[in-house]
Order: C-alpha cells, then structure tokens, then sequence
C-alpha cells in the first residue's frame, strides 16, 4: 500500500451550509477511499513503486485509464480538501492577489472566468486555477484528469480545483452547478492557494 486516504483535518460538518455533512462524507469515506484503494491497485499491477504523486502524474502513460483516473482522483482531492480547510482561513491578499488581478484584471473576473470553466464543462471533470511559468492561467480537465497529466492541454501546476462532479453536490444542489460553484467560493481557504501559488 503507497498510499493512504488523506485525513480531512475538519468534520464532515464544517462547510455547511454550503457543503452538506452526507456529500462531504461520501465524498471522502467513500469516493475519495475508492480512488485510494484503486491507485495503489494499479500501481502494482503497472510496477510502479514511487511514492511520489506528483511524479506518477506527470511520467503518466495516458494509455492506463485506470491508473490515470485514480492517480487523477487520489491528487484531485488531497488538493480539494486543502484548499476548503476551514482551519486558520483566511482571505485573499498580498501576492497571490495581485498576482489575480494581473492575469484576470480584478478578484470579479477571475471569479467569472473560474465559474464560467467550471459551468461549462461537459459532464464530469474538474476546473482549475495554475500557474505555468509564473503566470495564473484557468483551465478545465475531463473526468480525473489533471493539468500535471502529459497532454491535458491545459499544464501547469494547480493550486486550486473545484470538482464539477455531480457526486460533488447533487444531493443538495440537484442540477443547480452554478449555485454550487458560487457557495465553493466561500470556502476557499485563500492561505493554502497562496502557499501553493509560492510554492509552484
Ligand atoms: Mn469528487
């Protein structure tokens, strides 16, 4: 076994209103796990035994749908409960913000641009913000793809992801993604972003 099941660091509570305590625990407990589990599967049977995900990701054979969907779902979510740690949060500043408003003109566009990738991808995949040669760029990925994947066509490396899902939010937001997408941007833990905005 690589890899384990990352622990949330909160309760399964802590989003609501926004993210209900049932969809945080299936998403965790249950899908989350299954990626997990199903990762180390395809590890083995692939002969891979680096501990590395970011590495996995990136030396990807594209080929290997089932280590591609899993290594995609195991990083794709250690990196969404990061960023909605509602521990020490705290609000967008300093570099990272300018950083926003350089790329996107202010906090508002971003926001729409991000929302507008994140509506308008078809089925299940994931939105996302990177930085690829100290730029922000926003892009969106089918399924469990991810933009450190070779060929993604969006690169980069990510430091914030909202996954469009529907096991994401159906249970309290039925077909309604937008309304989803808007209540994520009051979780957003802008601290971790910018720790991993220094760190990319
Ligand atoms: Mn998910």
């Amino acid at each position: 076994m690589n890899f384990l099941l990352p622990e949330l660091g909160f309760e399964y509570t802590a989003l609501e209103p926004h993210i209900d305590a049932k969809t945080m625990e299936i998403h965790h407990s249950k899908h989350h796990n299954g990626y997990t589990n199903n990762l180390n599967n395809a590890l083995e049977k692939a002969s891979i035994s680096s501990e590395n995900i970011e590495d996995i990701l990136m030396e990807l054979d594209m080929n290997n749908m089932g280590l591609r969907n899993n290594a995609g779902g195991y990083y794709n979510h250690c990196l969404f409960w990061e960023i909605l740690n509602p521990n020490d949060k705290q609000n967008l500043r300093g570099e990272l913000e300018a950083a926003i408003n350089s790329a996107f003109g202010s906090f508002e566009d971003f926001k729409e641009q991000f929302s507008k990738a994140a509506a308008t991808r078809f089925g299940s995949g994931w939105a996302w913000l990177c930085v690829k040669d100290g730029v922000l760029e926003i892009c969106s990925s089918a399924n469990q793809d991810n933009p450190m994947m070779p060929g993604i066509g969006c690169g980069g490396t990510p430091i914030m992801g909202i996954d469009v899902w529907e096991h994401a939010y159906y249970l309290n937001y039925q077909n309604r993604r937008p309304d989803y997408i808007n209540a994520f941007f009051n979780l957003v833990n802008w601290g971790v972003v910018s720790e991993k905005f220094k760190n990319a």
